[in-house]
């Protein structure tokens, strides 16, 4: 018989087994802190690189509005406001040729006193603080063509004819649009996208009205109105990418219509275009401006404007129409300025209208800002544009031969 026997056995202890639990505890414990440490360390860091952009962001803000300031006092500082040209303080701000002209020291303090005694040195107009550099430099509006000139701004009161000759001559200059007809097509699609009525532009070409835009799959109406920027331009039936890339640096925006070309600051191309039929040479007119180049050159004034109808039109003056077109000073410019810090910049551009065209209005002699942009991208600046559009230009003149 089998007696079954309860046996007692000793529980048994496993202190190694107890040793590796306790230890795989404190070893969790352990990267469970050092994870949250880390987590806690990489938001700390999170938070201190925001406040840190912050900083830089409103740091170069505050710089852009010092440029800002400087440059539109230097425009108001601007002795002469009947004649402005290409040599005066303001406009050689940031260009490279003040640097060759001048040999002065570069250094940049902001301790005015340090500053006594050098009233006739030229002002620096890039800064540089070991980093970070500021730059800023300023446009004549004047020198380009406003295309807001090509409606009369008045209801029913048609647009201006020898502007639509000034804007198919740009074109054609620009070696934009291969036939006249096409050249016409985008003149009246952008009378359409200009003026107030809501009925095709009469006459040559092919317009483009409310109608036109309905129909695409993104729909939107015309604009109706002056122009605000060139961007809008892409909005307006057949003005593709590369046509607005080559009248970008040629055209401005202003906020009148009838906007008169400064002849200091106007390039061939635009100065041609005032020709009253199509333009067939531009060399004469480059003839004519490349008296800028003479030494001891103060600028073009009222009495050489005759001169220049002559040399756009090559026939002897009576034209009160280039009269009402050119002028020798300017009241729109452009600020531009550019911020770096580091790796952080901002672009800004400011557009001001300076008063005082005109001796019977010298008493108001205010400087106002009409728009301001800024961007962190800081897209080509427009001098690079105009070198750009200036070396096609040349290329093309040299390619054909035939201007
Ligand atoms: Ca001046
Ligand atoms: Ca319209």
């Amino acid at each position: 018989m089998l007696l079954s026997r309860k046996t007692n056995y000793p529980r048994k202890h496993y202190p190694h087994k107890q040793q590796g639990l306790v230890m795989l505890m404190v070893v969790g414990v352990v990267v469970l802190m050092i994870t949250l440490l880390a987590l806690m360390l990489e938001d700390q860091h999170q938070l201190i690189r925001q406040v840190s952009n912050q900083r830089v962001s409103e740091q170069s803000l505050h710089y852009s509005q010092g440029l800002e300031a400087w440059a539109m006092r230097v425009l108001h500082d601007d002795a002469n406001r009947q004649v402005d040209h290409g040599d005066e303080k303001w406009a050689l701000m940031g260009r490279p040729e003040l640097e060759a002209d001048e040999e002065q020291d570069d250094s940049f303090s902001l301790d005015p006193t340090l500053r006594l005694g050098s009233e006739e040195d030229e002002e620096e107009s890039t800064i540089d603080f070991g980093i970070d550099t500021l730059e800023v430099t300023i446009d004549d509006l004047q020198g380009r063509y406003n295309l807001n000139n090509l409606i009369s701004g008045q209801k029913d009161v048609a647009p201006p004819q020898d502007q639509r000759r000034i804007f198919l001559n740009l074109l054609q200059v620009l070696e934009i649009g291969e036939f006249e007809e096409d050249r016409q097509d985008l003149y009246s699609a952008l009378v359409d996208w200009l003026d107030e009525n809501d009925t095709n532009t009469a006459g040559l070409g092919r317009g483009a009205e409310s109608n036109d835009y309905k129909i695409k799959s993104t729909p939107y109406f015309a604009g109706d109105q002056p122009l605000s920027s060139i961007g809008e331009l892409k909005y307006v039936q057949g003005f593709t990418r590369e046509i607005i890339r080559k009248l970008r640096p040629f055209v401005s925006i202003l906020p009148i219509q009838g906007a008169k070309l400064n002849l200091n600051s106007v390039p061939p191309e635009v100065l041609a275009s005032l020709n009253q039929g199509p333009v067939v040479d531009i060399s004469p007119v480059q003839g004519f401006l490349a008296r800028k180049q003479d030494p001891g050159f103060l600028g073009f004034q009222v009495g050489d404007i005759q001169a220049a109808n002559t040399a756009i039109n090559g026939v002897s003056p009576g034209n009160g129409f280039i009269a009402n077109m050119l002028q020798v000073n300017s009241q729109f410019f452009q600020i531009n300025s550019k911020v770096t810090l580091g790796d952080y910049q901002v672009c800004s551009r400011t557009i001001v209208l300076r008063q005082s065209a005109n001796p019977d209005t010298l008493s108001k002699q205010s400087i106002s800002v009409l728009s301001r942009e800024q961007d962190t991208v800081c897209k080509l600046t427009e001098e690079q544009q105009t070198t750009n559009a200036e070396s096609e230009a040349q290329e093309s003149a040299t390619d054909e031969d035939i201007r």
